[in-house]
């Protein structure tokens, strides 16, 4: 979703960019005098000036929206998972959550640092973070595809860290559609 968004605002940017270039192109051919050239040059920095601030008010709007830590909540969550990695196992409560609704995972350690990362089906890790003793990272995500994800620990945690390894059962759901 947040990367069809970055897809198209690249775009609509680059459009605007080559458009620019086209302008700036064109008008290098027409003759003038000392004043029209002077005219030209303050009209330029004044459009280069609102270019800019049209450009960049948006982006650094939407940028702060998505910052992760204290950034603003968008839509609340369908379903609240808390993630616990302990020496050396994963604690998910719920274990089972609905595919194609927002599901926010809490994620800490128990004792050391680990790393929470989620597998699908075909083994691809679709989000992961870091598991903290005494602090608590907040994941959003929206499970597409039911099916049985796998929760492996990304970081070596100690002796039986490769044995760190969990399930989060997706099942399908009738409400919104999958995003
Ligand atoms: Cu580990």
């Amino acid at each position: 979703m947040e990367q069809r968004v970055a897809v198209l605002v690249s775009a609509i940017v680059g459009t605007l960019i080559i458009a620019l270039f086209a302008v700036v192109a064109r008008s290098a051919h027409t003759p003038g005098t000392t004043e029209d050239i002077a005219a030209s040059g303050a009209r330029w920095r004044r459009m280069t000036l609102w270019g800019l601030v049209v450009l960049f008010v948006p982006t650094v709007a939407f940028s702060l929206t998505k910052l992760p830590y204290g950034g603003r909540e968008t839509a609340p969550a369908a379903v609240v998972v808390q993630a616990t990695g302990h020496q050396w196992a994963w604690e998910l409560s719920p274990s089972t959550v609905p595919a194609g609704q927002p599901v926010e995972i809490r994620v800490t350690g128990a004792d050391v640092n680990h790393g929470f990362g989620v597998y699908d089906t075909n083994d691809r890790l679709v989000t992961q973070t870091q598991a903290m003793p005494g602090f608590t990272n907040v994941i959003r995500y929206t499970f597409g595809t039911p099916g049985t994800y796998r929760i492996l620990c990304l970081e070596y945690c100690g002796l039986g860290h490769h044995t760190m390894t969990s399930q989060l059962t997706v099942t399908a759901s009738s409400g919104r559609a999958a995003q």
